[in-house]
């Protein structure tokens, strides 16, 4: 089913068990040639979600800011989209282009994202399109004003989310995860898949 929250369709599962089992198996693939690593904010401090990437950019943080770019911290260029994720923007998203980033976020069962807007992709007219595998995440997301009212969802393995329209500069964040919900990943924890048009 649809359900619409904040201005935001979450397409609640989306994939079913062996789309997902697949799935996890090619963000395999793109963190076997593209490490996992845990990215630092400008200030030095650690996030606490790890992050690798795939497509021609990728979401990088470090002690020069954040940005796009073409290559891993580790140098190397990032691995191509696993075709299920294009499957699933060419199936939601809505418009005729391609993603150009597919960020992978995974979240231990400590691990949280803080409230923030998501600017810095050249064309706030393209979606953003995540699709959540493992455990289950409480998704808060608000208004264009940081601060404003704020309405929350558990997202869950298989669903699909997509921000277009006049919630793709909403502010949003994962409060917490719910450790040991899902069987999907054997060690536990939470992946997200976040693909973007960046420029
Ligand atoms: C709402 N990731 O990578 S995905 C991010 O679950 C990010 O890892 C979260 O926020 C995660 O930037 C949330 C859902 C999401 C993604 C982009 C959005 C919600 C959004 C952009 C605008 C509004
Ligand atoms: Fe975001």
């Amino acid at each position: 089913m649809n359900v619409q929250v904040g201005g935001i369709v979450v397409h609640q599962e989306h994939l079913n068990a062996a789309d997902q089992a697949d799935l996890v198996e090619q963000v395999r693939r793109v963190v076997r040639s593209a490490p996992l690593y845990r990215p630092e904010t400008r200030t030095g401090r650690a996030m606490s979600v790890r992050m690798t990437s795939a497509g021609t950019f990728g979401w990088i943080s470090d002690r020069r800011g954040y940005r796009y770019d073409r290559k891993h911290p580790d140098g190397m260029e990032w691995p191509p989209i696993p075709p299920g994720a294009l499957d699933i923007w060419r199936a939601v998203s809505g418009v005729a282009r391609d993603p150009q980033s597919c960020l992978i976020n995974y979240y231990d069962a400590d691990a949280r994202m803080g409230m923030h807007q998501d600017r810095d992709e050249g064309d706030f007219d393209m979606p953003v399109v995540s699709v959540s595998l493992g455990d289950e995440a409480l998704f808060r997301v608000g208004g264009p004003e940081r601060g404003g009212k704020t309405q929350s969802i558990w997202l869950k393995s298989g669903d699909v989310a997509v921000m277009g329209g006049t919630a793709r500069l909403n502010f949003h964040g994962i409060d917490r995860i719910r450790a040991g919900s899902s069987a999907l990943l054997p060690k536990g924890g939470r992946i997200n898949l976040t693909m973007r048009v960046v420029e």
